[in-house]
């Protein structure tokens, strides 16, 4: 009744069941966490394409200068593509330039994966504008979306995936490892990967990124409580909670973090959780973690690939490599 009210699309049953499930273990740890997936509501992806245009955040515009510097080597490097496979591709918009260049006369499916379904309906919208290219989306998080793109490829049929905007950094290093072994898994000898990974730079330029004086990538991080309160019935009081970003020399991560203004009592009924929070006790909801160049050939090693190419934005310091898988 009350999403109906609120125009907010219900998510289908079971991801709002995975949903509930996720926020009662997050709230119930003894450090309090939260996946970051799940700021990719209609609104969290909206602020998310906001934040993308802050000019304090230049992960994206790094993202895209290097992609279109690299784009003839790339497609020379990797022949003629038919299939490619993008996870978390949001709204697409990212990606367009790519496609252009990549496809040939054969035509291009491209197959992107995301668990918003928003962003993937606008990026439907937005790639079918580019000539050649089908589009045929996939609702699901990244391995089995990837697994699922893998599969109904045409036999003998090569696969590209796309793995920008730095998303790699969600997930901490030796995760990190585990989930490019994994992704590897999906994928066939000869296939490739594109990955972007956002690279350290000064301290207080990732701050600023990630806490702008606009307060965006506040709004972002607050609509999480938001989203739990509309979705999951639950009473946070987003003025309670202040944003948090931190730089963290050590592990070479940005942690974003709500930190409680005050003790409070908070209720989610349909996850099932009365969570307390102490003054100053923090919710932490995203980890970005940021590479150093010389780490990324261990990485595609450990990860059963090999490093082809490789290409660093001078402006924001950010590596887009090109991967084969062996
Ligand atoms: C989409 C994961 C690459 O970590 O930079 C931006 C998300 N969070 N500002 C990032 C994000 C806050 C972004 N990634």
């Amino acid at each position: 009744m009350i999403r109906a009210q609120l125009g907010v699309p219900a998510s289908c049953p079971a991801r709002l069941a995975e949903f509930a499930a996720d926020v009662h273990d997050g709230l119930t740890a003894p450090r309090k966490a939260l996946p970051p997936k799940y700021f990719y509501d209609a609104l969290g992806s909206a602020l998310f394409e906001a934040i993308c245009l802050l000019p304090e955040y230049g992960v994206l515009r790094a993202d895209d200068r290097v992609l279109r510097r690299a784009a003839p080597e790339l497609a020379a490097r990797l022949g003629p593509v038919t299939l490619v496979a993008e996870l978390g591709s949001g709204s697409g918009t990212k990606t367009r330039g790519l496609l252009s260049a990549l496809v040939g006369r054969a035509g291009l499916s491209y197959r992107p994966i995301d668990v918003s379904h928003a962003a993937l309906q606008r990026c439907r919208r937005e790639i079918a504008r580019v000539s050649g290219v089908r589009v045929a989306e996939i609702e699901a998080d990244f391995l089995p979306g990837l697994a699922t793109a893998s599969r109904e490829r045409a036999p003998g049929e090569r696969l590209l995936a796309l793995f920008l905007g730095g998303t790699l950094g969600n997930f901490e290093r030796p995760a990190a490892a585990g989930f490019l072994r994994q992704l590897r898994d999906a994928l066939l000898p000869g296939d490739a990967l594109l990955l972007g990974t956002d690279l350290v730079k000064e301290a207080e330029r990732l701050v600023l990124a990630y806490d702008d004086p606009t307060g965006v990538t506040a709004a972002f991080n607050l609509n999480l409580l938001a989203r739990i309160n509309r979705e999951l019935g639950g009473d946070f009081d987003l003025a309670a909670f202040a944003h948090e970003a931190r730089w963290d020399v050590s592990a070479r991560r940005i942690e974003m973090h709500l930190r409680a203004r005050e003790p409070q009592l908070v209720r989610v009924p349909a996850a099932g959780v009365r969570a307390a929070f102490e003054r100053g006790e923090t919710l932490w909801t995203e980890t970005s973690c940021k590479y150093e160049e010389d780490e990324l050939p261990a990485l595609a090693r450990t990860a059963g690939f090999r490093n082809v190419a490789r290409w660093v934005d001078a402006e924001w310091p950010f590596a887009e490599s090109l991967w084969l898988a062996e």
